[in-house]
């Protein structure tokens, strides 16, 4: 049958599953969006920035667990799609993303809207294509589909030139994909689990320290049942958050820059470190000369680019995690840890880390801890960048897998509003709240409109302490208190929301901000909590840059503050 390639990808789309495409039109992508109602399975969600169709098409991905969608035109629309792009990225999302091109004579001639957007994508993205040969087209978007969401998880660029949109061509179904180069190993090799399973028996003070990759692979079950029989303790990374539930009495939270203190005292003492979906990200290991010191390191993950990259590891297992956890755990004797758990309670009782201190203004902390509380955990968590999404971290306590979404790889403020939009567009029926700071949500706001003009209701509290409050607190510890650029000015939120037709409420009374996260919750629809929070309060724990992560600034008052000194193997 003949189809133009505008046919052809969407009846792709609808084949993969797509239900739901993020995007912004112009010239060159128009014959795809003209043929976009002949395929009333595909809802296009209208964002106000392209940047925002690719956080949104991620948070799509990250709440359904699918691979997120977005479009945009060629030119600014495709240059605007980079950071989301990059975004995804770094944090193993899955997306494609199809951007229109101008047409295949102007190639290269510098024509209206043209750059090479697979030229400047390249090094962020898994694959992308430039569709010359339309004969290809099926071809690619099943391919995109299949590389962005097997082995590592990641974001596929597709760029149609818009003549070839309008080509028609015979539409044959691509049959299974093979590319010979890309082959994802799944299985773990049965020696190398062995030896972990070996190495796990005969630790004494063994510690799992769980990444997104738990998350990507649905391995939160087997997680569990490794930590429950050998009664090994659980650490995470940021982004591995909500892979364990951190009530569990194995749980020992995250760790990390901004991690608790007892979790990284646990990575620095424990023998066997069980690595598990996590890459060894800076953020997470601090000074990498200082980190598990003591420790032989089990290194499971999908990617093998990921071992030995960042840290020398003893027993690497090249695998999907479920696919590997699965025959490890028929290994795995029962056991017990009882002195190292003691130890590690110790530790915890010792520098309890999320402790919030008293105070009479309105702490950013205990804003979050009110919103754990009205929404008993049962929420999904979307946070902007900076201080708001540590504390975020902090102080709601993630039991169910997945329930925490945020930008950690790119750390790119502005990905809170949209992302939020994609999570509640993937789970309409969960409460949605977008813990923001009043720079990140600066940055996207604009996606106020999205969310209307789509009827979402997503609970927005913004923590307004008037500075971009991470880069202030660097200043304020290690700059001299200079604050240059960090004070920041920003509109009156509410009366802002008010002009998108969003009810909200300013909160500058400690005594209000529980009514006011209730009145958020009671209300059917967006709604938008501007908390004046305490300026100058700083997230810590802290491990400053250059630091091991023993080395924590633990002190809730500044002036005690003392610098650690740089940590020597
Ligand atoms: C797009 C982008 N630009 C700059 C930064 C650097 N940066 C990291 S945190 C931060 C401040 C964030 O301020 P705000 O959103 O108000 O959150 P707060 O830290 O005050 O909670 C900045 C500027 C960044 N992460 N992303």
């Amino acid at each position: 049958m003949k189809m133009t390639c505008a046919q052809i990808i969407c009846d792709c789309l609808v084949k993969e599953g797509v239900d739901t495409v993020f995007g912004i039109l112009g010239g060159a992508i128009l014959p795809l969006y003209d043929t976009l109602p002949q395929f009333p399975q595909l809802h296009h969600v209208l964002v106000r920035h392209e940047q925002c169709a690719a956080h949104a098409a991620e948070g799509y991905a990250r709440a359904t667990g699918r691979v997120g969608v977005c479009f945009a035109t060629s030119g600014p629309g495709a240059t605007n799609l980079v950071t989301g792009i990059a975004n995804a990225y770094l944090d193993s999302s899955p997306l494609v993303a199809i951007t229109g091109q101008v047409g295949r004579r102007f190639i290269g001639k510098d024509a209206f809207q043209e750059v090479d957007i697979t030229g400047i994508t390249l090094p962020i993205t898994k694959h992308n294509y430039l569709v010359r040969d339309t004969t290809q087209m099926s071809r690619v978007v099943r391919e995109a589909f299949y590389i962005a969401r097997t082995g590592r998880p990641g974001p596929v660029l597709i760029d149609v030139p818009k003549d070839v949109f309008n080509e028609q061509v015979e539409y044959h179904q691509p049959g299974k994909i093979d590319i010979p180069s890309y082959k994802p190993i799944l299985k773990g090799h049965p020696a190398q689990i062995q030896k972990a399973a070996r190495l796990i028996a005969g630790a004494q003070k063994p510690l799992i320290l769980a990444g997104r990759g738990v998350i990507l692979s649905g391995a939160s079950e087997e997680l569990k049942s490794l930590a429950e029989t050998a009664q090994i303790p659980v650490v995470t990374t940021l982004l591995g958050i909500s892979s364990f539930p951190e009530s569990h009495v194995l749980s020992y939270r995250w760790i990390g820059m901004h991690g608790m203190a007892y979790a990284n005292m646990a990575v620095s003492n424990c023998d066997v470190l069980i690595a598990i979906g996590m890459r060894f990200d800076d953020r997470a290991t601090a000074e990498v000369t200082g980190f598990a010191p003591h420790a032989k390191i089990i290194h499971i993950d999908i990617d093998p680019a990921e071992i030995g990259k960042n840290v020398r590891v003893d027993v690497p297992i090249v695998g999907d995690v479920k696919a590997v956890l699965q025959p490890m755990l028929k290994q795995i004797p029962q056991a017990q840890h009882v002195e190292w758990l003691k130890q590690l309670d110790q530790w915890r009782r010792e520098h309890p880390s999320t402790e919030i201190r008293g105070a009479s203004s309105i702490l950013p902390q205990y804003v979050v801890r009110s919103i754990y509380e009205a929404t008993n955990g049962d929420a999904t968590i979307v946070t902007g960048v900076g201080q708001n999404q540590m504390w975020a971290a902090q102080h709601y306590t993630y039991d169910k897998p997945n329930t925490f979404i945020s930008s950690g790889g790119l750390g790119t403020m502005g990905f809170g509003l949209p992302a939020s939009v994609g999570v509640k567009m993937g789970r309409p029926d969960t409460t949605v709240w977008c813990i923001d700071g009043d720079g990140s949500f600066q940055m996207t706001l604009h996606e106020l409109a999205t969310i209307v003009q789509e009827r979402l209701a997503i609970k927005i509290a913004i923590m307004n302490n008037g500075f971009l409050g991470m880069v202030r607190q660097w200043q304020e510890l290690f700059h001299g208190k200079r604050y240059v650029a960090t004070p920041l000015w920003g509109p009156d939120f509410v009366k802002l929301a008010d002009a998108y037709g969003i009810p909200g409420v300013k909160v500058r009374r400690k005594e209000d901000v529980v009514p006011a996260i209730r009145q958020a919750m009671a209300y059917d629809g967006t709604f938008v909590v501007d908390f004046g929070v305490e300026p100058e309060e700083n997230v810590y724990p802290m491990v400053p840059q250059g630091a091991a992560l023993t080395q924590m600034l633990e002190i809730p008052r500044q002036e005690e503050v003392t610098w650690p000194q740089r940590n020597t193997p």
